[in-house]
């Protein structure tokens, strides 16, 4: 079996800890960074979501994964951030209101961190008066916002609306499982990322980096 289908494995056995080793195995073997996310990582994670979904299994053991992934995470971002030159734009990012999925942002900010943006993370379950008063106190030039339920893409219309006085200064990307292009336009969004790597080149995209 290759090192990533074990991770992916570790994964589906609900052990953050083999899941971390792993990661390190992994790294030491030269394995590349984005291969582990999205081949081990993130492939089990898409497993357990399936069988979420079928009530094969439920919040603790789904809790449990994410635990792993955060594990993991932090022992890649390391090899995920170039930390040696200038910050290049201010992004503040948040997951909205009553929406509490945090890994596809996390992992979206260690991209933009290793891109060489400053990124203000505001957490999760973020209410649009909260991203209008980040954007008054960081001045950024762009607003990430991160919805991973269906039935918070109402919030993320709402967030954008809210942020409608400041739309000569910032740009507003969206993005997560439910959001498609077409929403976006729907929104008035300036922009969406399928993925974390697509939200860096879309930011660079949108800000002429
Ligand atoms: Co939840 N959950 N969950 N969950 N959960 C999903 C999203 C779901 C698809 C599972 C399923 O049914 N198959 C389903 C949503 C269905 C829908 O609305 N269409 C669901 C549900 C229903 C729920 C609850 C309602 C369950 C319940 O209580 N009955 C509940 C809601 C709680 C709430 O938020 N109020 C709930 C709870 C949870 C946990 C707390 C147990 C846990 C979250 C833990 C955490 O995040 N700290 C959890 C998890 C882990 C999942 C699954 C299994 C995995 C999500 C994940 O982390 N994926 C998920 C099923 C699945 O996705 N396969 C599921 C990995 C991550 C790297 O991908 O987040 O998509 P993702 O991020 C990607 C892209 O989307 C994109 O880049 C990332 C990296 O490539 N991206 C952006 C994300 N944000 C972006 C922002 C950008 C650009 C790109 O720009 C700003």
């Amino acid at each position: 079996m290759s090192i990533l289908s074990e991770i992916k494995e570790a994964m589906i056995s609900y052990n953050p800890q083999w899941v971390k080793e792993l990661t390190e195995k992994a790294l030491s073997e030269g394995v590349d960074a984005h291969s582990i996310i999205n081949d081990g990582l993130i492939a089990g994670m898409n497993y357990i979501g399936a069988k979420f979904r079928d009530n094969e299994v439920y919040i603790p053991e789904v809790l449990v994964v994410a635990r792993a992934m955060h594990a993991a995470m932090d022992v890649l971002k390391p090899h995920l951030i170039k930390d040696d030159f200038k910050r290049k734009a201010t992004f503040v990012i948040g997951t909205v209101k009553q929406d509490l999925h945090d890994i596809g942002k996390n992992l979206v900010i260690i991209m933009l961190e290793g891109a060489g943006y400053k990124v203000v993370d505001l957490g999760v379950d973020v209410p649009p008066e909260k991203f209008a008063r980040a954007v008054e106190e960081h001045r950024p030039q762009i607003v990430g916002i991160s919805a991973l339920l269906t039935t918070t893409l109402g919030q993320m219309r709402t967030t954008v609306e809210h942020l409608k006085p400041y739309r000569d200064s910032i740009k507003i990307l969206v993005g997560g499982a439910p959001v498609t292009q077409r929403f976006a336009d729907e929104i008035n969004a300036d922009g969406y990322a399928p993925d974390a790597a697509s939200a860096v080149e879309k930011a660079n995209e949108l800000l002429g980096l």
